[in-house]
């Protein structure tokens, strides 16, 4: 229940911004481009987040997809509990980064070694340092509009925060390092084709978000990824897919396995750790060999292969890969987006959205968005209120037009039906009616369904 009174969120925050830069650790969390104070979070259960005036929330941003089974899961919890009793932090190999390890290696063939890391950022970083090294070369390719992280070779044209907050290159990157990073839109396979022609053999890697989802969610269109594959193989560049987000969170094998593609490392995130702070990137034994200390590719961490975030990851992916897991999230995935779609179409509202698996974003435009320069079209004034409207009916949704609302296990039916209903409502408050509407709805490659795009209703 959304009592709307923000009195304690309010006054936290206010003390926030005394001693953290802008009330938060991470930019988006900041509610720029929402408007308002962020609502404080004070704790969270299954599908549910209250915040610090005890007003509760569905939430959908379930820390930024990391948690996949829902808040505090009582299995995650009790191994995180155990295994606090035994100490939080050595320093030294155990057997707990051996067996996620293994799971990651069984669940993705592509990952015969791994390497844990503690943050995204880092997993993006070292691949890329790694491709590097095992390519001699210096240029990486990314898409506009992806996001990899925060690490210096990364924030030119990226999305999640720098798309939210308007922020198109990063000061303090040496230009001479900016310009080591080729900039290309995402699905456009001959835009990738021409920078291979011009560079040819200085690339050392093309890196990638196999589902676009710091955009909003993009999905690759037929054949994008296969043709990064094709020309990444032919040129002797390594194809870095960035899982952070997709891995274990579009099936069991992340989108590697749904597509079907191979690629040479992958980076992961968020689910791994089970809410609790674990990334790791991986690849083939040849590759991953180079690093310290086995080879002269340096690469370290104090908590990295933490023992608490193992025990979670490992708590969390045996919870996943329970027979029917994925089937059942992504039905309560699609009754979402089918609402959303019936919804859209009432309401006649200049929207689209996409879906996949569990991963779902609303974009207000009314085109389907294929890229960032399709993605910048969207009316953010419009979603900044849509926003506000469904907290202020209970549903938390990632405050940006370009992030993703994650489906978790724990999202119940009557969750979604009552989102949907908030959706109805909100819908009115942002809507621009008499332009065409239409929504995306995208599953799997396999079951592609086509755009549904109908003429608008002309309100009166
Ligand atoms: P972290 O360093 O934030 O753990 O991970 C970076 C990262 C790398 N790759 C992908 C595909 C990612 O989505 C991310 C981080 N995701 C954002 C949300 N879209 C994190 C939220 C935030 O910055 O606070």
């Amino acid at each position: 229940m959304v009592k709307n009174e923000h009195t304690h969120s309010q006054e936290i925050f206010r003390r926030a911004t005394e001693v953290l830069v802008g009330g938060v650790n991470s930019p988006v969390r900041a509610f720029r481009a929402v408007g308002g104070d962020p609502i404080v979070a004070d704790r969270a259960a299954g599908a549910r987040l209250w915040d610090a005036d005890g007003n509760e929330y569905i939430d959908y941003v379930c820390s930024w997809g990391a948690l996949i089974l829902g808040h505090a899961h009582p299995k995650v919890v009790e191994a995180i509990a155990t295994q606090a009793r035994r100490g939080t932090s050595y320093g030294m190999p155990t057997e707990l980064e051996v067996e996620l390890a293994a799971r990651i290696g069984a669940a993705l063939p592509s990952c015969e070694k791994v390497r844990f890391v503690s943050s995204g950022t880092e997993a993006t970083m070292s691949a890329v340092r790694l491709a590097r090294a095992a390519t001699g070369r210096d240029l990486i390719i990314k898409f506009e509009g992806c996001y990899h992280g925060h690490s210096d070779s990364f924030l030119s044209e990226a999305g999640s925060g720098l798309a939210t907050l308007g922020i198109a290159a990063c000061p303090g990157v040496p230009a001479a390092l900016a310009e080591l990073t080729v900039n290309v839109p995402y699905n456009d396979v001959a835009a990738v084709q021409e920078v291979f022609d011009r560079h040819r053999d200085q690339i050392a890697a093309v890196i990638v978000e196999p589902i676009a989802a710091n955009m909003g969610v993009v999905p690759p269109m037929p054949g994008f990824l296969q043709n990064l594959r094709d020309l990444a193989a032919r040129h002797g560049a390594l194809l870095i897919f960035d899982e952070v987000i997709t891995g274990f969170r579009v099936c069991y094998g992340g989108a590697q396995t749904t597509f079907g593609i191979t690629p040479d490392v992958t980076t992961l995130g968020k689910i791994i750790g089970g809410g609790l702070p674990a990334a790791a990137f991986g690849g083939r034994r040849d590759l991953m060999d180079r690093l310290a200390p086995l080879g002269p590719v340096y690469q370290a961490g104090t908590l990295s292969g933490n023992p608490l975030a193992m025990s979670a990851g490992i708590a969390t992916l045996d919870l996943l890969a329970a027979p029917g897991f994925y089937e059942s999230l992504d039905a309560r995935a699609k009754r979402l987006g089918d609402g959303i779609a019936a919804a859209l179409w009432e309401a006649g509202a200049s929207a689209t959205a996409a879906r996949v698996g569990s991963l779902l974003t609303l974009f207000f435009s009314g085109e389907p968005v294929r890229d960032y320069a399709g993605a910048k079209k969207c009316d953010t004034r419009r979603f900044a209120a849509f926003f506000r409207a469904m907290l202020d009916h209970g549903v938390f949704l990632a405050p940006s037009q370009f992030e993703a609302l994650f489906v978790s296990a724990a999202h119940t039916d009557a969750d979604i039906d009552r989102t949907i209903a908030a959706f109805r409502e909100s819908l009115c408050v942002s809507r621009e009616s008499g332009e065409r509407n239409g929504i995306i709805v995208m599953q799997p490659p396999a079951q592609h369904r086509i755009a549904i795009q109908r003429p608008s209703l002309h309100r009166g």
